[in-house]
């Protein structure tokens, strides 16, 4: 089986007397407070979903990864992974402090070995992460929300009780691509209920590979975009009627859109990959939002940082064309295009936000039908004006 990012598939959830330890360490120091997608991302870690990396980033790998996509031992990691602190927290905090951590009402989840805490310019960075610092983007705009300084360090994660059913972690998604015999395993990222572009990318990957993987990303979304639990029961419609069973595993991958584009491309396969799959879907756009990003820079990316094992199966525009009478692409295809019909997640959801019924040729009538039958489908979120 293919090897995660950086050799190791790290661990870092403790439990019983370790744990204790942990906690007895952090006792009398002070603590920080996570939020959904702080503690979020502590579990990442700490589940190896972000190997190889073992806590927040540190200054210089921090500033390695926004300047060079690469943490400072030249790993490729593109998008800085941080825990931001007010400057009053910042003032009680020393480097190799072990610190508790805090979530809702579960009080200590798990510690943070400090390493550095330091303050850092979030323009500059939401330019070399965005390549713009124009707030009508969406995760330009909640960046822009971050205290000013930053504490890395590795993290530490209380128990793994806090997981659902249906988030299946790295070794759990290497455990089930054994037991299906499967060796060549394609991902699928996705934000939305799925369209027939969607379903084609997929189906066309599985006529060459043993098994898919769709992991939608579910967490904290622009305004607009489908709730977690719209995609997933989506899926499962669309699994249910038009997928052979043991083809395709779906799970989830808990993590917020930052709608970073080419950069989040690269962080999605490599994810993927240390979740087992050796191959990964990279479509028109690929974690775009509005016109910020060329529709094929997340396909040029792969090709600047090279072999990650993971190799990328990049597509172009997928849509339906009447002529051809089938789902085709614009490698395909030879009609023009009054003959195509461009499935597209915003378009459909304007359609379904404006009372209409999105035509068959971009959506399967049973997931559409299921969509408008969900009360909460669409994320109603202050992010996210007047893009798409
Ligand atoms: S994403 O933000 O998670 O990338 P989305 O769920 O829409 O958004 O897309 C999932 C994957 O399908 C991405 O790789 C995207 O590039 C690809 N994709 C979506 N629609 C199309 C399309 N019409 N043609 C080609 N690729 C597409």
């Amino acid at each position: 089986m293919l090897e995660p990012h950086g050799g190791t598939l790290i661990d870092r959830v403790m439990g019983g007397d370790q744990a204790e330890r942990m906690r007895q360490k952090a006792a009398n120091e002070p603590r920080i407070g996570l939020d959904d997608d702080q503690f979020q991302t502590v579990a990442n870690i700490a589940n190896g979903r972000f190997s190889p990396l073992k806590g927040f980033l540190g200054r210089n790998d921090f500033y390695k990864v926004i300047n060079d996509g690469t943490l400072e031992d030249g790993t490729v990691w593109p998008l800085p992974i941080i825990l931001d602190v007010p400057s009053e927290k910042a003032d009680v905090l020393t480097p190799s402090q072990t610190v508790g951590l805090e979530y809702g009402n579960r009080n200590l989840v798990g510690t943070l070995d400090i390493k550095d805490v330091f303050k850092f310019n979030k323009e500059e960075t939401v330019e070399a992460v965005f390549g713009t610092a124009d707030r009508s983007h969406p995760g330009v705009d909640t960046f822009f929300e971050k205290h000013n300084y930053l504490v890395g360090g590795k993290v530490t994660l209380f128990d793994a009780e806090y997981y659902s059913a249906a988030d299946l972690l790295p070794r759990e998604t290497r455990v089930l691509f054994r037991e299906y015999g499967w060796d060549d395993i394609v991902g699928f990222q996705t934000r939305n209920a799925p369209h027939r572009a969607h379903e084609y990318l997929q189906k066309v990957s599985l006529e060459m590979f043993d098994g898919l993987l769709i992991q939608p990303k579910l967490g904290e979304k622009k305004r607009g975009d489908y709730t977690d639990e719209t995609i997933l029961g989506a899926y499962d419609v669309l699994l249910d009627e038009y997928y052979p069973e043991q083809s395709a595993a779906l799970s989830v991958y808990p993590c917020k859109m930052h709608y970073a584009g080419p950069r989040e491309a690269l962080l999605d396969a490599l994810v993927r990959k240390n979740h087992g799959c050796t191959h990964f879907i990279v479509g028109r756009d690929h974690a775009g939002v509005g016109d910020f990003y060329d529709p094929m820079a997340a396909h040029q990316i792969f090709k600047e940082y090279g072999n990650l094992d993971i190799t990328p199966l990049t597509f172009d525009d997928v849509f339906y064309c009447t002529t051809c009478d089938s789902m085709t692409s614009q490698r395909l295809c030879p009609h023009g295009d009054d003959a195509r019909v461009y499935p597209s997640g915003s378009k459909i959801r304007r359609k379904i936000r404006s009372g209409e019924v999105p035509s068959k040729r971009t959506i399967r009538p049973e997931v559409a039908e299921y969509i408008i039958d969900t009360e909460d489908r669409f994320v109603e979120s202050e992010h996210g004006v007047n893009t798409t």
